[in-house]
């Protein structure tokens, strides 16, 4: 197997593109730069393997929301015919095992250069290069920086004083130890019931001998009836790939599910209830493709609101504990929605309890556990924060990039994340960014934006070499223009309604509020984008060599 040792070889002045991060964006654009293009570029990548946020989210319960054969590369049927997943959603190794998959079939791990943190990335407007910095102390510099680092891959564990003097182990959800952690017979604390804390719950209740979940805000679920793919499904999925890739690639969210073209009072209480019924029955994200405006009325999402936490108060049989997980406060699906392997069944089992601990919060960790507000104090011997991430820019802004005249990128979005098509940022030329902030990325199935990304990138680099264009920028009133369109996306839906969503950046204390991904949809999106090329890059600065040199 190719290892580091031949990228680390690759001389620094000869390289075309630095990639950072080698999850499915950095190692499809690794493939489109060098295999297509004929490039130079290399990957630097953090961790030990590829695998991006699937290399470091081992947590119990760990899987992806999309379902299996849409969690996957499209581009090539070659990929897709030969990779068969087990299950309805795949769980974290078997992602990790078709991520090394891809990797050794377009042969990518030889330009990969693994255990490379990058702490500094500066450009050189003189040379027009970027030169990045490695915790090592190596320098590596090429023309173009791609950034291809996720978008929930920086750990948000929250400042609660006393951490440092618990007495047992913790650990956070997005960088959980490779050899596990076991629960047999322990008192765990879960803090966090999003999308990954909803996951980890029943997975953890399984072995531990007491498990206190610990909420902040109640969260809707739909059950995601995952299960084995049986070999007929499994046929039918193979001879339906064109399908699958053709509705993906039409759909806002990059889903293999279509919207219904119906409003929820198209149809009449009773057979509105009976759609959402079987909704349920299907499981899964599609639950809010069953009528065209849960996400866009308020009075629509109400139907749906009410149906979901009905749900909660007929599964979970203790009251209390059932008004609690129901007592939701924004619109279903304004926060990222979960799904779900009997989460709220797992509070039935008298092993486990739950916290309200937004009327009465964490106020600090103790040497045994966890006190609240009130003085009510939990003992544990684990604590697992399912606490989230400094989300979208979180790991953007930690990379330490500086553009021209030494602008660092933290300074350029003091005020929140400001770029034009999420692919570029005035004042760093050359560089681009694959799915950041005003990017459709996190409102997607993934690996739709991450293509699409990446084949624009490589088509506009293609573009500039045909062209004899050295230097690409995004011009700051086409970005000035493109911030506008992504706030009025999203204010066209009710995802702003969410006042603590990580959408937002509301979870992470100080972080400027500013909805950051684009609602308006994948299809839309890339219709916009290709419009931008075929118009020569509308928006952008193209620059030639002797324009350069005046
Ligand atoms: P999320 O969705 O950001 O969820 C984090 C959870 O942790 C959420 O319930 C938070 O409550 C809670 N939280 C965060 N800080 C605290 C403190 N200080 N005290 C109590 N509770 C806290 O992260 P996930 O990892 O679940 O999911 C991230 C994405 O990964 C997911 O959407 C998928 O796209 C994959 P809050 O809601 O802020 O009140």
């Amino acid at each position: 197997m190719a290892n580091s040792t031949s990228a680390a070889r690759t001389t620094a002045t000869d390289l075309d593109a630095i990639i950072i991060g080698a999850g499915l964006s950095g190692m499809y654009q690794l493939h489109c730069l060098r295999d297509r293009l004929g490039l130079k570029a290399t990957v630097l990548e953090a961790a030990g393997g590829v695998g991006g946020t699937w290399y470091w989210n081992r947590y119990p319960g760990a899987r992806c929301d999309s379902e299996s054969h849409s969690y996957c590369f499209q581009f090539s049927d070659d990929l897709l015919n030969e990779w068969e997943w087990s299950e309805r959603y795949p769980e974290q190794p078997e992602i990790l095992r078709y991520m090394n998959f891809v990797a050794d079939k377009l042969d990518l791990k030889r330009d990969i250069r693994f255990n490379t943190r990058v702490t500094g990335a500066t450009y050189d407007e003189a040379a027009n290069r970027w030169t990045v910095t490695t915790e090592a102390g190596d320098k590596v510099s090429a023309k173009f920086l791609i950034t291809a680092v996720g978008c929930l891959s920086t750990a948000n564990v929250p400042k609660i004083p006393g951490l440092e003097t618990f007495q047992g182990k913790w650990y956070h959800t997005g960088l959980w130890p490779h050899e596990g952690v076991d629960f047999r017979g322990k008192r765990v604390a879960q803090i966090g019931t999003g999308s990954t804390g909803i996951q980890a719950a029943p997975v953890i209740a399984k072995t531990a001998g007491h498990l206190t979940v610990f909420q902040r805000t109640a969260n809707y679920s739909v059950p995601a009836h995952n299960a084995p793919l049986s070999p007929e499904r499994k046929k039918e999925l193979k001879a339906r790939i064109g399908e699958t890739r053709r509705t993906m690639r039409s759909t806002p969210n990059g889903h293999p599910f279509t919207i219904e073209d119906r409003s929820v009072f198209d149809v009449s209480d009773e057979e509105r209830r009976q759609i959402f019924e079987k909704q349920w029955e299907k499981g899964g994200l599609q639950f809010r493709a069953a009528f065209n405006d849960i996400t866009t009325s308020k009075k629509a999402n109400d139907t749906a609101a009410e149906f979901l936490k009905d749900k909660i108060r007929q599964i979970v049989k203790d009251p209390k504990t059932a008004q609690i997980l129901a007592d939701i406060d924004h619109p279903y699906a304004a926060k990222r929605p979960p799904i779900d392997s009997f989460y709220f069944e797992t509070f039935n089992q008298p092993h486990v309890t739950l916290v309200d601990v937004r009327s009465d919060p964490i106020e600090a960790i103790t040497p045994k556990g966890i006190r609240l507000k009130s003085g009510a104090e939990h003992e544990v011997d684990i604590i697992v924060f399912a606490t989230g991430f400094d989300a979208m820019t979180g790991s953007l802004v930690k990379l330490n990039i500086k553009g021209r005249g030494g602008l660092p990128l933290a300074k350029a979005w003091e005020a929140g994340p400001r770029n034009y098509l999420g692919l570029q940022v005035a004042g760093f030329p050359n560089m681009f960014t694959i799915t950041g902030p005003g990017s459709p990325s996190v409102l997607c199935n993934m690996p739709v934006p991450i293509e699409q990304h990446a084949e624009w990138i490589a088509d506009c680099i293609d573009h500039m070499r045909r062209n004899g264009i050295e230097r690409i920028e995004a011009k700051p009133e086409s970005m000035d223009r493109w911030v506008a369109h992504v706030n009025e996306a999203a204010n066209a839906t009710l995802l702003p309604e969410a006042h603590h969503s990580w959408y937002l950046g509301a979870n992470v204390p100080g972080k400027p509020r500013v909805f950051m991904p684009y609602a308006g949809g994948m299809a839309r999106y890339k219709d916009i984008c290709d419009e931008v090329a075929a118009k020569g890059y509308e928006g952008f600065e193209l620059q030639r060599a002797p324009a350069m040199a005046k």
